[in-house]
């Protein structure tokens, strides 16, 4: 059967080998069987050849090659939700992150902004480009957040965001002429800022995490660190970590979502450290001859990088360098999954095609003109 189908598809296959020497051969492969790779099924599983085995250069490591132009013209895309009381060094921090003026600093907020009384989100988008790499970054702020006396359901507003983000992408592959590369807005990484009280967590970070930590992958961040001292920062440190523990918070990276034991091992480091007591700056200072992104004060210049001075090199290892191919993977697979087969299967139960977008709490979403954004 499988003979004829290869013929006639062209293949070409060795012709049966008689069944004595059939075992022999047979008992040659298994040595040469390795075990199968761990994403391909029982059924998938035909043995390895290695480079060592082929009869010469085939070239499959060429697709690598292909892969990166591919990516390389198109580019992609990346969205970073930044959330916490206003001056805690959002916008600052965003800026060094990305080394360039990517967030608006709010050093002088006008009038209007002092006097917000919602949460209202704003989303500002940039091309970066480096060695011929392009990224479209989109930074969404939430000013207003934790400013008000009564923060009572302050993340509401957020919630609703990142939900509309899903919805519309859903909205889009269902489309019966979807595009072929349909435009994400979803938020691939919420960094949540943490102000440097040296206490515990707040009841409103608790819940903020509680909830957003569900559907977004939540980093924690200790904000102005340079304002701990080294016990201090640690304690904290140790106490945040017990708190996130203590009230069931998701924070990334997950431990369920580790694909392997090498990543196991990576991502165990990066949890043994997080919450990251970082420092943000946007300027720079002639340290020993060389420039560097730091934070001059009476007694000595913080050097942002330097990571015996914060840990910010520390988050940008983990949102740029190391994480952010998974930080949208796991956004895609995980975060987007759940709310696609959420609502599919709430539609599915309704007859409908696709019902209209509920909010957790039940309230009916309200028209994009209405929302916040
Ligand atoms: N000490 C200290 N000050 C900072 C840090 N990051 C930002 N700032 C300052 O805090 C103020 C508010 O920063 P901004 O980025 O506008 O805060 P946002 O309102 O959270 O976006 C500015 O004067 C910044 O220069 C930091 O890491 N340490
Ligand atoms: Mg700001």
């Amino acid at each position: 059967m499988r003979e004829d189908t290869a013929q006639e598809q062209g293949l070409d296959l060795e012709p049966p080998v008689p069944m004595e020497e059939e075992k022999e051969v047979m008992e040659e492969m298994e040595v040469e069987i390795e075990d199968p790779l761990p994403c391909l099924s029982e059924t998938d599983t035909q043995g390895i050849i290695k480079g060592r085995d082929l009869f010469g250069y085939v070239g499959i490591e060429a697709v690598l090659d292909q892969m990166r132009r591919k990516t390389m013209k198109a580019g992609f895309e990346f969205n970073i939700m930044v959330v916490g009381q206003s001056g805690l060094g959002k916008s600052t921090l965003v800026n060094t992150l990305f080394k360039s003026k990517v967030s608006r600093k709010s050093c002088t907020p006008n009038y209007e902004e002092k006097i917000s009384k919602t949460v209202h989100l704003q989303s500002v988008s940039h091309i970066i480009e480096e060695k011929g790499v392009k990224m479209k970054l989109t930074v969404i702020d939430t000013p207003g957040f934790g400013d008000q006396i009564n923060n009572e359901n302050c993340w509401e507003p957020i919630v609703k965001y990142v939900n509309e983000q899903y919805e519309k992408y859903l909205k889009e592959e269902l489309n019966v002429n979807r595009k072929r590369r349909i435009p994400d807005s979803r938020v691939h990484c919420c960094v949540y800022f943490l102000p440097a009280t040296g206490h515990w967590l707040r009841p409103i970070d608790v819940e903020f995490m509680r909830r957003l930590g569900k559907i977004v992958s939540i980093v924690p961040v200790i904000a102005k660190a340079d304002t701990l001292t080294l016990e201090e920062r640690l304690e904290f440190k140790q106490r945040i970590r017990q708190d996130l523990q203590a009230n069931g918070i998701r924070v990334y990276p997950q431990k369920e979502y580790d694909e392997d034991a090498e990543d196991r091992i990576l991502n165990d480091k990066i949890r043994e450290n997080i919450p990251f007591a970082v420092v943000g700056t946007d300027k720079e200072h002639q340290v020993n001859g060389n420039k560097v992104l730091g934070r001059k004060t009476k007694w000595g210049i913080i050097e942002v990088e330097n990571v015996a001075h914060c840990e910010f090199a520390h988050l940008r290892d983990l949102l740029i360098r190391s994480h952010l191919q998974d930080l949208k993977d796991v956004t895609h697979n995980i975060h987007y999954e759940t709310y696609r087969v959420k609502r599919l299967n709430e539609s599915n139960a309704n007859g409908l095609a696709l019902s209209p977008l509920t909010l957790e709490n039940g309230t009916l979403e309200k028209s994009e003109a209405e929302s916040h954004l």
